[in-house]
């Protein structure tokens, strides 16, 4: 023991304790964070929101501040209760809290909270994110002292729990501040906008709950406030924003029976598309299950009794669709259970099937009374469908014909298209050209195995403001979807498709950038799947070119120009902009933009399912510099990515 503090020594003894506990965290962590990637690096900071939540709900906690600060550590402060800071009944001479953060699954509640995650991806416990930090700092304000323990090295307790000084006056609350570990991360950077879309949402789904967000990392100062007096009736206030509403007036109703409940928040707009989002505990159900099953049912019953009592659907007509009472639908379903079971390729589906008949009977009774209250809305509810479902069989009709159409080309692939020989959909390339003159060199440049060329000639068509019926018809789409030969719409088979990149090649002007936004939001509404498993990409062709010696250098954007003229400060007069990707010859253009080995794509992705929505708004919206924003922070450099 010769030369260690006899603190160091007793240290050691708590460690072995600490790793016995959160060993099989490190050795695994994607059994606890789903993976060691981004998504996983962000789950830590979920995780301690989520405890936080928990306090809100429990009536406890009024606002959560997240903050990134300036050395890559994350700080997430509530006023909750603050975890208990007195000695844990099972672990003599512990504090409670030290606990909480060391062992496995003992971040629950003593008292048991109703709706804790139990299994699924959250609610692992904030000792996953102790096993999983370089450093930890826990700060308790509670019983009016200001309590602090330090953890190092994947959750190891520097000491034990200590009072520091008195808690500012009347304060409660935890404060968490972590370092992601970046022996166990691929990268530990964290990125705003992933973190703020879902602070967003958590205070969507928790009316009034204040949450705050800061970014005080080098140059990207930010700050934003989330707090929604009205919960989810702002939540789709939000997400039908951009759109036209077919009424003013949210819906909503919400229901509770022996430890679940649901609550609804309904809008229509005069769109065509549905935008159900559906939330088990306060996490995102992107495949649905028994919760969103119960309302599509009920509300395709409420409507059609409905419609029947005032006579708007005749004695002989059919009943009405559900497909066509939920165009134009923008709906939130929030259920709160107490062991929610996520099932599902993504873990995405809620599976208890006590929720679908709670969601069922809720809608029968309280949306029929909220029609019969507002029956003006009622009527304008039905006309949409009526008229949704008169459309429906024109689409029919346009779908017969494309079909035909498609069997009478022999392959069913359309003219223009100039195929790739490889049959092998995961190593073949779908460029869609802008022009013809662009879609003549790319057919020069490419490589006829694996890379085909679809050129599109003129504008394509905004399918956010068109029926389908109409959409089906525009020759050009039918180019699109008869090429990547997978259908469209509720038929669209992702296993299909013919291509695995779909990749836009427009030109960097205005023009190009409308035409890759018709194509995308094309894309986004017709084919979400493609855009969702990450099959749509957008070409760079580089905006400079300029002589070095007598070699020509192309450079990809204004950036790229800077660090080129630190390299070459005489440069500065030589410079030219291309103009379009027609002033490139074929080899250029191979070299620049469309050789795998050389070029940069970007790869479209969406981070939530429920942002999809906003996202073509934002795409289609007037806003140039959102929509530029958008499309550069959603795109990831795919040199990048391990693909
Ligand atoms: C265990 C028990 C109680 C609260 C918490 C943990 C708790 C954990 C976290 C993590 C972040 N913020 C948190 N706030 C609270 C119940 C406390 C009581 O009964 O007084």
């Amino acid at each position: 023991m010769t030369g260690k503090s006899k603190g160091s020594a007793s240290y050691g003894a708590s460690d072995i304790t600490v790793l016995e506990g959160l060993e099989p965290v490190r050795v695994r962590p994607g059994m606890y964070i789903g993976s060691t990637g981004p998504a996983g690096l962000h789950h830590l900071i979920w995780e301690v929101v989520d405890n936080a939540v928990d306090e809100a709900m429990a009536g406890y906690c009024t606002r959560i501040d997240v903050t990134l600060l300036a050395d890559g550590s994350c700080r997430v402060v509530d006023d909750g209760r603050g975890i208990p800071t007195d000695e844990h009944p099972q672990y003599p001479g512990k504090s409670a809290a030290e606990i909480v953060l060391t062992v496995l699954h003992a971040g629950g509640k003593f008292g048991g909270s109703g709706y804790k995650v139990s299994g699924g991806l959250h609610g692992v416990g904030v000792s996953v994110v102790n096993a999983l930090s370089s450093k930890l700092t826990l700060e308790i304000d509670r019983d009016g002292n200001r309590h602090q323990l330090e953890f190092r090295d994947g959750g190891k307790p520097q000491g034990p729990l200590r009072v520091t000084g008195p808690a500012p006056s009347g304060r409660t609350g935890t404060t968490v501040t972590f370092v992601p570990d970046p022996t166990i991360f691929d990268e530990v950077e964290f990125r705003a906008q992933t973190v703020t879309e879902r602070l967003q949402i958590m205070a969507f789904l928790n009316r009034g709950l204040e949450i705050r967000f800061t970014d005080q990392r080098a140059g990207r100062a930010a700050k934003e406030v989330f707090k929604y007096s009205g919960g989810i009736v702002d939540y789709v206030r939000h997400l039908n924003s951009s759109k036209e509403s077919l009424f003013r007036k949210v819906g909503y109703y919400d229901q509770s029976e022996e430890g679940q409940e649901v609550e609804v928040a309904f809008q229509w707009n005069t769109g065509y598309y549905e935008s159900i989002h559906s939330f088990a505990n306060g996490i995102a159900t992107i495949e649905g299950g028994m919760h969103e099953e119960g309302f599509r049912k009920a509300i395709t019953n409420v409507l059609n009794r409905y419609a029947r009592k005032r006579n708007l659907l005749k004695e002989k007509e059919e009943n009405l669709k559900g497909e066509d009472i939920r165009e134009g639908l923008t709906a939130i379903v929030s259920v709160r259970l107490a062991s929610p079971q996520f099932e599902g390729q993504t873990k995405g589906k809620l599976g208890n099937v006590s929720i679908r008949s709670l969601v069922e009977r809720a809608t029968n009774e309280k949306l029929a009374d909220w029609l019969e209250e507002n029956p003006r809305e009622g009527g304008q509810m039905v006309a949409k469908a009526i008229q949704a479902s008169r459309s429906r069989m024109a689409a029919q009709h346009a779908r017969d014909l494309t079909r035909r159409k498609s069997a009478l080309d022999g392959a069913g692939l359309p003219g223009k298209l100039v195929d790739c020989s490889s049959r092998d959909p995961r190593e073949c390339e779908l460029f869609i050209v802008e022009g013809n003159s662009a879609g003549g060199s790319a057919k020069d440049a490419r490589d006829p195995r694996t890379q085909a060329i679809l050129p599109i000639r003129g504008k394509i068509l905004n399918v956010e403001k068109a029926r389908s019926d109409k959409i089906l018809k525009n020759t050009e789409i039918q180019a699109l979807i008869a090429a990547i030969g997978a259908g469209v719409e509720a038929d669209f088979d992702v296993s299909k498709i013919r291509y695995d990149k779909i990749i836009l090649l427009a030109d960097a002007d205005v023009d190009g950038s409308h035409i890759r936004t018709l194509l995308l939001t094309f894309f986004f509404r017709q084919m979400t799947e493609l855009v969702n498993n990450g099959h749509v990409y957008v070409a760079q062709p580089p905006l400079f070119s300029t002589l070095v010696g007598k070699e020509k250098a192309y450079l990809r954007d204004d950036l790229a120009k800077a660090r080129f003229l630190e390299e070459h400060p005489d440069h500065r007069n030589e410079f030219q902009r291309l103009k379009g990707l027609g002033e490139m010859d074929y080899d250029e253009l191979r070299e620049t933009t469309m050789d795998p080995t050389k070029r940069a794509l970007l790869q479209i992705t969406v981070e939530q399912a429920a942002l999809a929505d906003e996202v073509c708004s934002i795409l289609m919206g007037d806003d140039v510099p959102q929509r530029r924003h958008f499309i550069q922070t959603n795109a990831k450099d795919v040199r990048f990515l391990d693909i």
